[in-house]
């Protein structure tokens, strides 16, 4: 907790560091109150560094005794400023030995060494390591880890951490001991340990090679009946690596701890990934379908980080997406592979458009907008953003767009073979890239560095005497805090044109026959593409698949977005087609509440949706995700002066006319879509409950419909499975039903033991319209909230600031008003989580005026707080700045 102006670290002045470590072994005696942690390190000078001071960081922990090869340093042979320890003049070889102490039971921030229920924990990306030892604690300093720890053995019966375990034994006085050793040098920001009482479902796999490798998965006793699904996932994640990517487990045990109390998803620690239980823990009963996907990514995507991450790891954090958006982009296609279905693959790429437009372009146009490869930082842990890892995994898609899979396996290949147990940079996975394939893919770099969602607008000419098509496109990018012009992007523009058959023209460009979708490269700013043998005037398919991070411009016609919506042969368009007509309906829509006009809804649009809604030979998954309209996040994204209000009343309005109009299709369709039997996770099951749940939300939505809230009340009671039973209460709470409260109560009493579920209790009552705010203060005094908790202080607060529109921006600063002094009181205890809370103001400057006003009031209140963290600090004066 600082008061003092924070620094800004800089990319630009990145220097090796001056010291390398080649050894470190860890002793630590685990008390709650008082861990002493010893260390010990064999160090070298850096022959690329000029320097001769060995630097060392270390927060929030207590120096006891400081030894250079042996010899205790006194007061003045050593300095410590902040957080950095000086030793100047240090030899050329050393052997530093550290005595510290720190507390892990007042460690409320949860990173580096902390208490979970009873439990050791630890968190080390990105600077946590530092809040354990002193340390060179950056990336580049890669060395091998022995580790010794103890503990009392009742109370702490587990003892792991990174590697194979070599040694374990007692200790007088009740204790005991464990050495793990890791064979692999890896960053400090990998190292883990856990001391529990927990228990696991562990099993031999046998890997490709034909070694045998042993994967556990820890949790508590409790929760043994919940492990299955990662274990599952695991081995799949391994297999999938095997064979996509030719990556193998490279030890002889790896293993996934499961933690209740964890600032974000999971970590990728060497062979001891560290997990939030919500990504790891699920049966039916307690698990939605979303939380078994959930698992499935997050398994994979830590496990497919000890190839993209700890093998070769980053030079500096600045170079974050060079793991992160390669692992995205790594689980995003374990995910679709696992699915396996093209229909089920699209459906899989729609939600990742999805996340994009909800999240990540309203973050690129906000006031935290950084370039994949951000310059600069006050806080890293502020970075790790749906730009680093969403965008950044979308820039790597494109090389495998431009590339082809073959050509982006072969940059791979050569990544690995050029930098396996190297720091490196994002240009160098670039290069291996480019050279593997013999591309120059010299302009691409401007993915890296420029910040902003690039706008692409297409132009058609149609001549009708020569049979061609004249596609002109142009690009151009908003600017973006301290980058107001932008260079032209290298953008894979994938499209086709569509006859009015419905089928795809082939095409042929320059007299050259490019099949039915072309990725057309667009590098200039403005660029235009001959296309011969169009027999008549089709419609332009444009940015097939999705095929670059863009705001896509075409004036479409509605019966050309209509003829898409029907025919497009590329699913990710179709839907996008339906997507473009429903948001021209909520634009106009929200503004004629605005405006106090009376509402309509065409007839055109509501017969596009019973179409996509009856069409037996589409996928229920498609179908739900072609039903699902724009959310109010998108639509705000798309209006001049954001109206919430308005917003959410056209859309609800939307929502419940098509559950008037196409009743009797809707009822159909949740009769065609159950899923009767034992619940199963699988694609098709899951899609036939997510139609399912969606028609029951818009029948629950249009008003007077007992018989629909009939249904909802049936389904809540009978469900066998999270999925059903959740939708189902949520359609109760969403239309204001006479018997939510009643089976809000019966939920919590049946469930109150899980606390997942608690959390789903929680969320759905934050996000729902009729929960005002001071029914969310009222909640905070549920004996089952707990601020100190993140998922809990999540589903309540987080949830109601980011996903109840209607609430929180009430037109009297209340919202905004919880919103400040919320955040405060979290920074006290937790400046990750509130800071990721502090962002719910990002686009403060785009609300109406009144709105405004109060919004710029809460800023400036957290903004005067004499101390807040440098998390805090850095996004409310971004959010304040001009
Ligand atoms: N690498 C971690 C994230 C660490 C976040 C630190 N604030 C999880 C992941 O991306 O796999
Ligand atoms: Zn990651």
């Amino acid at each position: 907790m600082r008061t003092d102006t924070p620094l800004t670290i800089y990319r630009k002045d990145y220097t090796a560091p001056s010291y390398l470590v080649d050894t470190v072994e860890l002793g630590f005696d685990l008390d709650p109150a008082r861990t002493i942690v010893a260390n010990r390190m064999t160090m070298r000078r850096n022959p690329a560094s000029g320097q001769r001071e060995i630097e060392l960081y270390g927060e929030e922990i207590d120096l006891v005794a400081l030894r250079v090869n042996g010899k205790t340093l006194g007061k003045r042979d050593y300095r410590i400023d902040g957080n950095l320890l000086r030793i100047p003049n240090a030899p050329e070889d050393v052997v530093l030995e550290i005595e510290t102490i720190c507390a892990p039971e007042k460690n409320t921030a949860l990173s580096g060494l902390y208490v979970s229920n009873g439990n050791f924990i630890t968190q080390c990306e990105a600077e946590g390591f530092r809040r354990i030892t002193y340390f060179p604690d950056r990336p580049d300093v890669m060395a091998k880890y022995t580790v010794m720890l103890r503990a009392e053995k009742q109370r702490y019966p587990v003892l792991l951490s990174n590697g194979n375990l070599v040694e374990e034994g007692e200790l007088p006085g009740g204790r005991h001991y464990a050495k793990w050793e890791d064979p692999f040098p890896k960053p400090s920001y990998l190292f883990a340990l856990v001391a529990s009482n927990l228990v696991c479902q562990e099993e031999k796999f046998k890997l490709a090679d034909g070694r045998t490798a042993l994967l556990q998965v820890w949790v508590e006793e409790g929760n043994l009946d919940k492990t299955d699904y990662a274990m599952q996932s695991l081995k799949r994640s391994i297999r999938w690596d095997e064979e996509r990517f030719g990556l193998e487990l490279d030890l002889d045990r790896f293993m996934i701890v499961a933690t209740g109390d964890f600032n974000m998803g999971a970590m990728e620690n060497k062979g001891l990934n560290i997990f939030n239980t919500k990504y790891v823990l699920a049966n039916p009963r307690v698990a939605t379908d979303l939380d078994f996907q959930g698992i499935e990514a997050v398994v994979g995507h830590e496990y497919f980080h000890n190839w993209t991450g700890n093998r070769v790891t980053c030079r500096d954090w600045f170079q974050l997406s060079l793991k992160e958006g390669l692992t995205v982009f790594r689980d995003q296609e374990f995910s679709g592979d696992m699915v396996g279905t093209d229909s089920g693959r699209a459906v899989n790429r729609i939600d990742q458009v999805r996340t994009l437009r909800q999240v990540q372009f309203p973050e690129d146009a906000g006031p935290m907008a950084h370039p994949v490869r951000p310059d600069s930082f006050v806080e890293i842990n502020n970075f790790y953003t749906v730009t680093v890892y969403e965008k950044g995994a979308e820039v790597v898609r494109m090389y495998q767009t431009l590339l082809g899979r073959e050509g982006f396996r072969k940059g791979m290949d050569l990544y690995f073979e050029r930098h396996d147990g190297q720091a490196v940079e994002c240009d160098d996975f670039r290069r291996a890239m480019a050279d593997a394939n013999g591309r120059d893919l010299a302009q691409f770099e401007r993915w890296y560095s420029q910040a902003g969602t690039p706008r692409v607008r297409a132009a058609m000419r149609y001549d009708a005497a020569a049979k061609t098509v004249e596609l002109t496109l142009s690009q151009s990018c908003p600017p973006t805090p301290g980058q107001p012009d932008k260079l032209p992007f290298h953008i894979p523009v994938a499209v086709g044109l569509v006859g009015r058959d419905g089928r795809d023209i082939p095409l042929v460009i320059d007299g050259e026959p490019r099949g039915n979708t072309a990725v057309l490269e667009l590098t200039a700013a403005e660029q235009s593409w001959r296309f011969t043998n169009v027999p008549e005037l089709p419609v332009p398919s444009l940015l097939r698949d999705f095929s670059a991070p863009v705001v896509l411009e075409y004036d479409y016609r509605d019966e050309d977005l209509l003829h898409l919506f029907s025919h497009d042969s590329d699913p990710v368009n179709r839907w996008e087609a339906g997507q473009r007509l429903a948001m021209e309906r909520l634009l106009k829509l929200t503004a004629d509440v605005t405006a106090g006009s009376r509402m309509q809804l065409d007839d055109t649009f509501v017969d596009a949706m019973r179409k996509v809604l009856t069409d037996d030979a589409l996928d229920p998954a498609f179908r739900e995700q072609a039903l699902l309209l724009p959310t109010e996040n998108m639509i705000a994204e798309q209006t001049e002066v954001v109206h919430p209000l308005s917003i959410h009343m056209a859309r609800q309005f939307v929502r419940a006319t098509i559950g008037t109009r196409l009743r009797k299709e809707l009822m159909a369709a949740i009769d065609a879509n159950q899923t009767p039997g034992e619940y199963s996770p699988d694609a098709e099951a899951i899609g036939k409950r997510a139609l399912k749940n969606l028609a029951l939300s818009y029948l629950a939505a249009a008003t007077d419909d007992n018989e629909a809230i009939d249904l909802a009340g049936q389904q809540f009671e009978q469900a066998d499975n999270m999925t059903d039973k959740a939708a189902a209460l949520g359609a109760l709470i969403h239309a204001r039903a006479q018997s939510a409260a009643g089976a809000l109560q019966d939920f919590y009493d049946e469930f109150q033991g899980e606390a997942l579920v608690v959390d789903k209790w929680f969320a759905l009552q934050a996000s729902a319209p009729s929960t005002d705010v001071g029914a969310v203060r009222a909640l905070m005094q549920h004996p089952a909230f707990n601020i100190r908790n993140p998922n809990r202080a999540r589903s309540l607060v987080a949830t109601f600031c980011m996903a109840n529109h209607v609430q929180f921006h009430v037109p009297d600063g209340s919202g905004y008003q919880f919103w400040a002094e919320q955040v405060i009181a979290l920074d006290a205890l937790n400046p990750q989580v509130a800071s990721r809370l502090a962002r719910a103001m990002d686009r403060w400057r785009r609300y109406a005026p009144v709105l405004q006003a109060h919004m710029k009031k809460a800023l400036q209140q957290v903004n005067g707080q004499k101390k807040l963290s440098n998390d805090v600090r850095e996004v409310i004066s971004k959010a304040l700045a001009n």
